[in-house]
């Protein structure tokens, strides 16, 4: 075998063809891709990422060992060689150590591996779209088949995010205008449906990231087809439509999730932690502000039923208050500041609890410091914007030199993390319920109601 001149590929001797993945819950996706791979030359050397490089990487749900996914692989009869992946910046090294001709990997991952193309040809291969149900209840795998309603902007970043949680495939996306549907179709490479009985009919759970308005109707129908749901916050703006579809899920044996991402990321997790724990004795006081500019056109702020910056940003401020405090304030008021047109641009709710009081502040069109403070008789807990992705915070107390100081991992855009929580619920591995529970979810709707009624919106 010659070696490898840089950008070029000298192909007198055998062509050697390099592919990574975790393969975890081994399904026809990866056959298929192996299989592949090993046609495009005549060595082929795959690469099963250790259970400490998923770590690192943020992969979420590995099931099996690492032992488990080299058997599979090695089960398929293409892998001539098999390696492990251990770390950050291993392909570069490995490309040039077994003198590899082609770097391959699916399509999921197109443009991310483009750097390699000095060292030896990188193909991404059209990614399987769908994972059919029948190898799945063959090999008993605890594969979810996701589909996602509404196909904007945070459809996008949830397909990017669901990639890093082990246990699902999304599948399908659904959107009743033509236009929308073929377009996200077209960029992320999965099936899109304008029917919704055919949408329903291809997946086992459904995310929902459709305009506000359209959420209750969406889960009704998704339950009623018995799928699990995890829906973009705010899930619904009436207390009684909360109650509703919760105990509709429940009849039917059904997980409904309301996906405020704040509330299952680790850090988040550990704060309250800290909080509940005593370190800063009884909390008394909270106050959470997240303030994000928007332009006047956007539709956060021309939404005359449902936009402003409560309804966009009120779940993540009310979060900490309902988890420190709960749901059973004395008092609540709300302040706004309206634009022209009537909706909130900066909106401050004050609510007074037995032994406590608190303030949740949002705001799309004044900016303000974003912070979330907790103050207890023995100290206080302070985490800077962005804290809603909380990453780091630390424990004041009355010396001023005694500060401990909290850092806590969160990946990418967050979103694995409630998508990770959601698949161990449905799996019925672990119980995250506690994380947002269905008590919360009910009263941030009663929240978002009780605002709306101050509000002289046409409903
Ligand atoms: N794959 C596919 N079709 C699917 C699912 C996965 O073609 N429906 C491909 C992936 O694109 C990848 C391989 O199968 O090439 C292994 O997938 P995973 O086990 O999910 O591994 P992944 O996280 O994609 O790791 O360093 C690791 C690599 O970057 C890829």
């Amino acid at each position: 075998m010659e070696t490898l001149e840089k950008g070029k590929f000298v192909g007198k001797g055998i062509i050697k063809v390099i592919t990574y993945g975790t393969f975890d819950l081994f399904h026809e996706g990866h056959y298929r891709l192996l299989q592949r791979a090993k046609a495009l030359g005549d060595y082929l050397i795959v690469g099963v990422t250790t259970e400490t490089y998923d770590r690192a990487r943020g992969k979420l749900n590995v099931v099996d060992s690492l032992a488990t996914r080299i058997e599979n692989v090695k089960k398929t009869g293409f892998a001539d060689e098999i390696i492990t992946e251990e770390t950050q910046g291993q392909k570069f090294n490995d490309i040039k150590k077994f003198h590899v001709d082609i770097f391959t990997v699916g399509s999921d991952w197109t443009g991310t591996f483009d750097y390699l193309k000095d060292y030896c040809q990188v193909i991404y291969l059209e990614r399987t779209r769908n994972i059919s149900s029948t190898m799945l209840r063959e090999q008993k795998q605890q594969i979810q088949r996701i589909g996602i309603i509404g196909t904007g902007r945070i459809a996008g970043r949830f397909l990017v995010e669901a990639k890093l949680v082990s246990g699902c495939s999304v599948q399908a996306a659904y959107n009743p205008h033509p236009g929308s549907a073929a377009k996200f179709a077209q960029k992320w490479g999965i099936d899109a449906y304008l029917d919704i009985e055919d949408f329903f009919s291809v997946v086992d759970v459904v995310y929902i990231a459709s305009p506000h308005e359209t959420h209750y109707n969406y889960i009704k129908a998704a339950l009623e087809h018995g799928k699990h749901v995890l829906c973009e916050k705010p899930m619904v703006m009436q207390g009684i439509q909360a109650e509703k579809l919760f105990k509709y899920a429940k009849e039917r044996g059904l997980i409904l999730f309301e996906g405020i991402k704040t509330a299952y990321c680790p850090g988040f997790s550990r704060l309250l932690g800290i909080a509940c724990s005593g370190t800063i004795g009884s909390v008394r006081n909270v106050e959470a502000c997240f303030t994000k500019l928007e332009a006047p056109d956007t539709r956060e702020l021309t939404d005359q039923k449902y936009g402003g910056s409560f309804t966009e940003l009120g779940s993540y401020c009310m979060l900490p208050v309902l988890k420190l405090f709960g749901k059973d304030y004395e008092k609540l008021e709300f302040e706004t500041i309206r634009g022209e047109n009537g909706l909130d641009l900066f909106t401050k709710i004050s609510l007074r609890y037995f032994g406590g009081i608190a303030t949740a502040t949002c705001g799309l069109g004044v900016k303000s410091e974003g912070r979330l403070l907790i103050a207890g008789t023995k100290g206080y807990i302070v985490a800077e914007a962005p804290w809603w992705k909380t990453a780091y915070f630390e424990v004041h107390y009355e010396e001023p030199g005694k500060v401990e100081k909290y850092s806590e991992s969160f990946l990418g855009d967050g979103l694995r993390y409630e998508i990770s929580d959601f698949l161990s619920m449905i799996n019925g591995s672990s119980d995250n319920g506690f994380k947002l529970t269905r008590g919360e979810s009910i009263a941030l709707a009663e929240i978002m109601e009780k605002f709306l009624e101050t509000e002289d919106r046409i409903l």
